[in-house]
């Protein structure tokens, strides 16, 4: 879409939010592989004023108002009911004052959220001390809002991280297609049929049903600019009730990887065994009364089984012609597949423990 449409599109569903809002400049931020998001830039009322706009994917969030009732349930919990929590809280806009976050039109559904000014987020992890940070951000946030109850919480993508459908559903996919694939995809199916075998048991058993975030990558966490410490968690669209697995494995997934998503070489090592220390040790620490002996036991290897789960995903949707992710080039999908892949072998080759 044109700059200048999109200028016009943009300031129509500000003026539903704000009506006293004027656009000044926009940005487009990239990050995110789902929805799009813009930094926009304006006067309220002779205020210089910032905010996040947001126009959700609504063929993944095909729920857009439930997604919205968890993310105003966990931060007016965290408003209201934790006042020792230490970040800024991240509550939508309402439009015009009313209790209502979400501009609808036709499949398009907007929010809005405050502009979190003097933050930065990381793609990579390179200190202890970085590590540290987000380890312990996410702990402090799951230790505050598992004071909720999940029942308060809905699903809103089913069986999101469940790895044995996801892994039924893939064989099944495979079994009805009658390809020829070349090297790179026969790799990857066969290790991950070989890998699978784990998880497929790991999931006979049953852990505590917690309030997780389910997209605990690194950038997640915006940091104070110049302190580096732990300012806001943010993207909670996919906070709902999972197992603390989840959390802790998209934490491995982005932490231990010093390298882009989609750039982890067959050969490449993992980062520092100090800062794979420091990430256990932070996120650990905050969740200390939490989390039950058997959680504690099987983190790692629960952890790990995300990263299994997204070479499964972006796999699966570069064989289905890149619907669900978005892409910036063809072939983007496996190279995620494969770099995903290198990581997790790293991974298993690593042996990781959990410190003392
Ligand atoms: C998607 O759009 P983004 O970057 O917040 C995806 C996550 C994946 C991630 C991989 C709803 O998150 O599950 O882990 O890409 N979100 C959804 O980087 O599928
Ligand atoms: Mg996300």
């Amino acid at each position: 879409m044109a700059q200048l449409d999109r200028e016009q599109d943009l300031k129509l569903i500000l003026s539903q939010f704000l009506p006293s809002f004027q656009l000044q400049s926009f940005q487009t931020i990239e990050t995110g592989h789902i929805n799009r998001t813009y930094h926009v830039m304006g006067d309220e009322s002779g205020v210089d004023k910032h905010y996040l706009l947001q126009n959700l994917n609504t063929n993944v969030f095909t729920r857009p108002e439930v997604v919205t009732h968890n993310i105003v349930q966990c931060s007016a919990f965290l408003q209201n009911r934790c006042p020792d929590y230490p970040y800024e809280i991240l509550m939508p806009v309402a439009i015009n004052e009313s209790d209502q976050y979400l501009i609808r039109d036709g499949k398009n559904a907007w929010r809005m959220f405050d502009f979190i000014e003097n933050s930065k987020s990381l793609d990579q992890i390179t200190t202890s001390h970085e590590a540290a940070m987000i380890g312990e951000a996410f702990g402090v946030f799951l230790a505050h809002i598992n004071r909720d109850d999940p029942k308060n919480y809905q699903i809103t993508i089913p069986d999101f991280h469940n790895f044995t459908k996801r892994y039924k559903g893939f064989k099944d996919f495979l079994a009805n297609r009658q390809e020829k694939y070349d090297d790179k995809v026969n790799y990857l199916i066969s290790a991950i049929h070989q890998y699978a075998v784990q998880y497929l048991q790991l999931e006979q058993m049953t852990f505590p049903s917690r309030i997780i975030h389910h997209d605990t990558k690194a950038n997640n966490v915006l940091l104070d600019k110049e302190s580096g410490n732990p300012k806001c968690i943010i993207d909670l669209d996919t906070l709902m009730p999972g197992d603390i697995f989840s959390d802790f494995g998209d934490l491995m997934r982005t932490v231990f990887n010093p390298y882009e998503e989609d750039k982890f070489p067959e050969d490449g090592k993992l980062i520092d065994d100090d800062v794979i220390t420091s990430l256990i040790r932070g996120f650990l620490n905050p969740l200390k009364q939490l989390l039950t002996n058997n959680e504690k036991t099987y983190l790692i290897g629960g952890g790990k089984k995300i990263t299994l789960l997204q070479v499964l995903r972006f796999l699966e949707d570069h064989l289905k012609g890149d619907i669900y992710y978005q892409t910036e080039y063809a072939g983007q999908n496996l190279d995620r597949a494969l770099s995903q892949m290198f990581l997790y072998e790293e991974m298993e080759r690593k042996k990781i423990i959990l410190p003392e």
